[in-house]
């Protein structure tokens, strides 16, 4: 086999956010570009050399070109053996899934998650290290120095390989594995979940679910679980084929972008009372009832109160994690059933060390992910059987489970307002004229909320005792309220600004608020405190969740 050492320059931008590279796909396809980036992989990831490597992605544009040329660069750098999804399909969990159980090196997963795809959509890689997880950042540093200063990339000299159905084949050294993308991840859910009682459900016709898979990557994972395994009706699953654009939509499962899937429980002449979707990667989940969205806050709080009625966390669980913008919901099942619950900044990465060190078992953030012990990724489908055995258990609805938990815990009114788009220095100069404000508001009173902490967040691994400054900043107010301010690290057009607001209320007969109105308030002076009108020019945030 010939390997070609290609002469290359290195590109300015290849900094990983929040998790891993991503770009509009055309900034992925100038010449060189990907393969400088891969390169820096190999350099920093040492033990793929003679090692094993997990490939795969989420099917969007792009997926099948990156896939070949990561495999012909994976032969020349020396890789043993790759494991890569049937079409280069492989769900983000998955990837996790695989890493672990057959003690791979590390796994690269192709996608830009809920960020849309096709030719003018955008494009992403990130790296998973050896327990399955989102490489750390000491690891994508480290990947971003090395692509400052590439100047070659080694590939190998071969023609495509074709890998759309498993078989093993060989590339000079290496030994490629095409394997089927669904099966080992589906054998986890079995050993995790109580599949007869959740089986059951649909073949008593007690329960008629919809899935929404975005024609992304969950797709087939989805009809293998529900439809195949645990016998719900053919055409539970809705948008079940992968698509490199997802349809022309938005493969985010949130409220805005999941229409089809909210009229179908909505509507009075529509028996499905169970409704669910994930993401572009199958990591992100939505979890809704009829007529009702359980918030992702709320649903990591209602996981951690009720996992020990679940097989795979029978024995209850160690402790909890939430990004810092998650709501505190999480925080009052902590506390009233003694366990630790750790905030960490936002990026599942920084869950990992809480993980491998047995600290927490649950773990989850507000941007719809939330996941477990048993991967080190978040993980959609996981989150949908979860709730799916648990209404098998308490036999009631959705809706009625999450009402006897804000009954029991209080309820946190939240939200999320996402402000798209905006001048990158425009939204340097908001934060920066937030923090300054930090050190001087606690004490203060805004209308009816009196200040009681103001600070920009800063991380202490209790682990590895490394250090992450400026990861937000929240002010608390004396009544448990929060207001969190950050910029977004996965978007890839200008900044993201999100300003997360939560309330805390205790008494059950306040728990049918309409969520902005009840948080009408806050919302007024989160706008006025960071002056997001009159430094953004915007009346509205873009997206609401
Ligand atoms: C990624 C990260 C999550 C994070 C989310 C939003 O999710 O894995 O930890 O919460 O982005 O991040 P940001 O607020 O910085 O945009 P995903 O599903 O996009 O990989």
């Amino acid at each position: 086999m010939k390997i070609n050492h290609i002469q290359s320059t290195p590109f300015s931008d290849q900094k990983p956010g929040t998790s891993g590279l991503r770009k509009k796909v055309r900034v992925f396809q100038q010449p060189h570009y990907l393969e400088n980036f891969v390169q820096s992989i190999f350099n920093i990831a040492q033990s793929l050399k003679g090692g094993l490597l997990v490939l795969g992605g989420d099917g969007r544009f792009y997926n099948g070109h990156a896939i070949q040329i990561i495999l012909k660069m994976a032969a020349a750098n020396g890789v043993k053996r790759v494991m890569v999804g049937t079409n280069g399909l492989l769900s983000t969990p998955s990837v996790s899934c695989i890493i672990r159980k057959y003690k791979a090196d590390g796994g690269i997963i192709l996608s830009a998650s809920h960020n849309p795809g096709g030719a003018d959509g955008d494009f992403g890689i990130k790296f998973n290290i050896s327990n399955g997880g989102p490489a750390p950042t000491s690891f994508t540093d480290a990947v971003y120095e090395a692509s400052k200063t590439i100047h070659e990339y080694r590939i190998a000299d071969i023609e495509p390989v074709n890998i759309d159905t498993p078989r093993r084949f060989v590339i000079g050294d290496m030994q490629v594995d095409v394997i089927d993308s669904v099966a080992d991840y589906s054998e986890m859910m079995e050993q995790l979940f109580d599949f007869p009682a959740i089986r059951s459900l649909f073949t008593s016709d007690q329960l008629q679910m919809c899935f929404d898979a975005m024609h992304a990557v969950t797709g087939p994972y989805a009809i293998e679980i529900f439809e195949k395994r645990l016998q719900a009706q053919a055409g539970t699953v809705i948008n079940g084929i992968p698509k490199e654009d997802f349809g022309g939509a938005h493969p985010d499962p949130n409220l805005a972008h999941t229409k089809e899937l909210t009229d179908r429980l909505n509507s009075p002449s529509t028996k499905t009372n169970f409704g669910a979707a994930s993401d572009g990667d199958g990591d992100r989940n939505m979890i809704i009832g009829k007529n009702f969205f359980v918030n992702p806050s709320d649903s990591l709080a209602i996981m951690t109160a009720n996992a020990h009625l679940i097989p795979g966390y029978k024995d209850g669980i160690v402790g909890v994690a939430r990004s810092l913008p998650t709501s505190r919901a999480v925080d009052k099942v902590a506390a009233a059933n003694n366990i630790s619950c750790y905030e960490t900044p936002t990026g599942w990465k920084y869950f990992g060390n809480l993980l491998d060190d047995n600290r927490i078992t649950l773990c989850g953030e507000e941007s719809f992910g939330s996941g477990s012990n048993h991967i080190r990724e978040k993980d959609g489908l996981w989150a949908v059987l979860f709730w799916l055995n648990l209404i098998a258990v308490k036999q009631q609805s959705v809706e009625d489970i999450t009402r006897a938990h804000w009954k029991q815990y209080g309820r946190h009114y939240y939200t999320r307002h996402d402000y798209e788009a905006i001048d990158s220095d425009i939204a340097a100069r908001l934060m920066e004229h937030l923090r300054a404000q930090s050190t001087s508001l606690a004490g203060k009173r805004f209308s009816s909320y009196q200040v009681q902490l103001c600070d920009d967040f800063r991380y202490l691994d209790p682990v590895d005792k490394s250090v992450t400054e400026h990861q937000g900043v929240r002010v608390l107010f004396e009544d448990e309220s929060r207001i969190v301010y950050r910029l977004s690290g996965t978007g890839t057009e200008g900044a993201t600004l999100r300003v997360y607001i939560e309330r805390y209320v205790a008494d059950p007969q306040q728990h049918d608020m309409d969520t902005q109105q009840a948080l009408a308030e806050l919302i007024h002076i989160a706008g006025e405190l960071a002056e997001i009108k009159a430094r953004c020019q915007r009346d509205q945030p873009d997206v609401i969740t």
